[in-house]
């Protein structure tokens, strides 16, 4: 069992997460996904247009997410890593090296990002529908 996780805000639910979340899970056999609460969005300087248990329940009814947790931090990914026994860690290329002190604890992979969508221009588009 390839346990593998990833982390995000997850705002405004698009193609580009489901793209990404779609491309992990295809890495291992069990996908959980860290989503940034409220109060950690406000630490990452991100207001999300849903509060965190909304983005929550949107992540939980997508059939290749098996589990999701929540993100209160920067510093906690060593520790789910461990404690999830995760193999496989994953993040969009926007992150691309981030994250490598990783590597000792499990798989650093970074993949592409979907062009040409993001939460901040969904939003706008709808606004001016
Ligand atoms: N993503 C993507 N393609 C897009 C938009 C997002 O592949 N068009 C990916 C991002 O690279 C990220 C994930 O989807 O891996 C979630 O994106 P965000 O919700 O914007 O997450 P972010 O604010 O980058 O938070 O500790 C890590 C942070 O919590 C990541």
């Amino acid at each position: 069992m390839r346990r593998v996780i990833t982390y995000g805000t997850f705002d405004v639910l698009h193609y580009g997460h489901i793209n990404l979340l779609k491309r992990a899970k295809s890495l291992g056999d069990y996908l959980i996904v860290a989503c940034s609460t409220d109060e950690f969005n406000k630490i990452k300087g991100k207001k999300a247009l849903y509060p965190f248990e909304e983005r929550k329940k949107m992540l939980e009814s997508l059939r290749f997410v098996d589990l999701v947790i929540p993100e209160e931090n920067w510093e906690q990914k060593a520790s789910d890593i461990r404690n999830f026994f995760v193999d496989i860690f994953v993040m969009g290329d926007d992150w691309s090296g981030k994250f490598d002190e990783l590597k000792r604890l499990c798989e650093v992979v970074y993949l592409p990002r979907t062009p040409d969508v993001c939460s901040t221009n969904t939003k706008s588009k709808l606004t001016f529908l």
